[in-house]
């Protein structure tokens, strides 16, 4: 997965910043031409001559292959495809920490749900679906207990979102940039299609007081995890998922039942739900002052930042990768915002002095990740690749010089700034602060 491979023949001349509908009509205009004597992919990728005389006959076609299974896994040549597990207090409490999604390595933008990011504050618990339940309780006319059965007998929506934990890139906050994949800064963000019952219709059914304006979730692990969450939002668009990815959520993600407060910081993405209790106004948890609040210069903590930044990374080059030859390249990454859509992601290979509008893949979903592309020519020249995320609000991912500017040295949550990769003429690339 790591090797970026293209020809060394390339025949256009070098551009460092030709706009990116010049860029791609090149790409895409060499591809055809080589087209006529050799096969080639667009990006120049020398494939078979066309009179090839044989086809190699390797192992795998002489025999017959191995039977069907129940449940299938990846080719055993994609087991470097892992998450990077961090665990803050491995001997003592080894469920207590975090994995990564490994965001180099895919494509797309849907997370795999074995590779999903994970956040346990005490580890994952082992829930048996038949003895688990959701309460609804407090300021309602009617208090409710539902079983998964009887959630399952709801009307259901499907939609995709993405997770984003508070932390995410938590690790480009050191004084050092650190030379790790792109996935162990960032990889604390996954998106699923998720399937659940929309919290407003069990409030509904439950009958709100008037005077009932948050409610309070927590989970069923030993973590004692608890949010005040504003009535608003679970009246917008929270939901009860309890499948991901057309599956029943993985234990990891909350089995058997989760809140999903889209676009919202992932601390407050309750798991293993089993109480929204109705209450007149937040209650201050442990989880919403000591931890999750935002140091400012002034040495005061900002409490509640619900919804995260406008956001984007370059998955591909990224660090770990070898430009391993001159020609053409695509630039790629995923571009998110907990506010909407992504309208526009512009990339930059000179550390921020000149950008250029990348081609967003469609649908480009509310609160979910889209996929940006954008072809480059890289010939040996030393680069510095950024990618500038806007979402429909206008929002623009900040600079890291802007975020710095918003917080106190010391504070590690919600950094969403502008991610540097620097590639070197010999094709390595670099985590840099730029
Ligand atoms: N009950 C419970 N819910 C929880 C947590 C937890 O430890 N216990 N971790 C939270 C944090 S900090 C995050 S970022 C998300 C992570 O969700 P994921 O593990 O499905 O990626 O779950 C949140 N919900
Ligand atoms: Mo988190």
């Amino acid at each position: 997965m790591a090797d970026l491979k293209t020809d060394e023949d390339e025949a256009a001349p070098p551009t460092a910043h030709a706009s990116a509908a010049s860029d791609r009509r090149r790409f895409l205009a060499r591809g055809a031409a080589l087209s006529a004597g050799v096969v080639t992919s667009a990006a120049g990728v020398p494939a078979f001559a066309a009179d090839t005389p044989a086809i190699a006959v390797p192992s795998w076609s002489k025999a017959p292959g191995t039977p069907m299974r129940t449940y299938g896994t990846p080719s055993r040549f994609e087991e470097p495809v892992k998450r990077v597990v961090a665990s803050g207090y491995p001997k003592i409490s080894p469920g207590t920490g975090s994995s990564l999604t490994p965001l180099q390595a895919l494509e797309g933008t849907i997370t795999p749900s074995g590779l999903h990011f994970e956040r346990h504050h005490s580890g994952v618990p082992d829930i048996d679906p038949l003895q688990h339940h959701l309460v609804v309780h407090g300021l309602v006319k009617r208090p409710l207990k539902f079983s998964l059965e009887t959630l399952l007998r709801y009307p259901l929506v499907t939609r995709t979102y993405f997770i984003e934990c508070a932390g995410n890139s938590a690790r480009n906050t050191g004084p050092q940039p650190l030379q790790v994949s792109c996935g162990t800064i960032h990889g604390l963000v996954s998106t699923s299609e998720w399937t659940g019952v929309p919290v407003a219709q069990l409030l509904e059914e439950a009958g709100l007081e008037p005077s009932a304006k948050w409610l309070l979730a927590d989970g069923a692990d030993s973590a004692a995890m608890s949010r005040s969450i504003p009535l608003d939002k679970a009246l917008d668009d929270a939901i009860i998922a309890l499948y991901q990815n057309g599956e029943r959520l993985r234990p990891e993600q909350g089995y058997p039942m989760r809140l999903l407060l889209p676009g919202w910081e992932g601390n407050m993405n309750v798991k293993w739900l089993r109480q929204l209790k109705l209450v007149p106004e937040p209650h201050h948890t442990k989880d919403e002052t000591s931890k999750y609040s935002d140091l400012q210069p002034d040495g005061k903590s900002r409490q509640f930042t619900f919804v995260l930044g406008v956001k984007s990374v370059i998955t591909h080059p990224s660090f770990g990768m070898t430009m391993t030859g001159h020609g053409l390249y695509e630039i790629s990454g995923l571009a998110w915002s907990g506010t909407g859509r992504i309208t526009r992601v512009d990339v930059s290979t000179d550390g921020g002095a000149t950008w250029n509008p990348a081609r967003l893949q469609t649908p480009v979903l509310a609160k979910s990740v889209t996929r940006f592309r954008i072809p480059w020519e890289w010939r040996g020249q030393a680069a510095l690749l950024q990618s500038r995320a806007i979402d429909e609000k206008g929002n623009v991912q900040p600079t890291r010089s802007a975020w710095n500017a918003l917080y106190s040295p010391g504070n590690r949550y919600h950094h969403n700034a502008i991610q540097t990769w620097s590639v070197k003429a010999d094709g390595s690339i670099a985590n840099v602060y730029a």
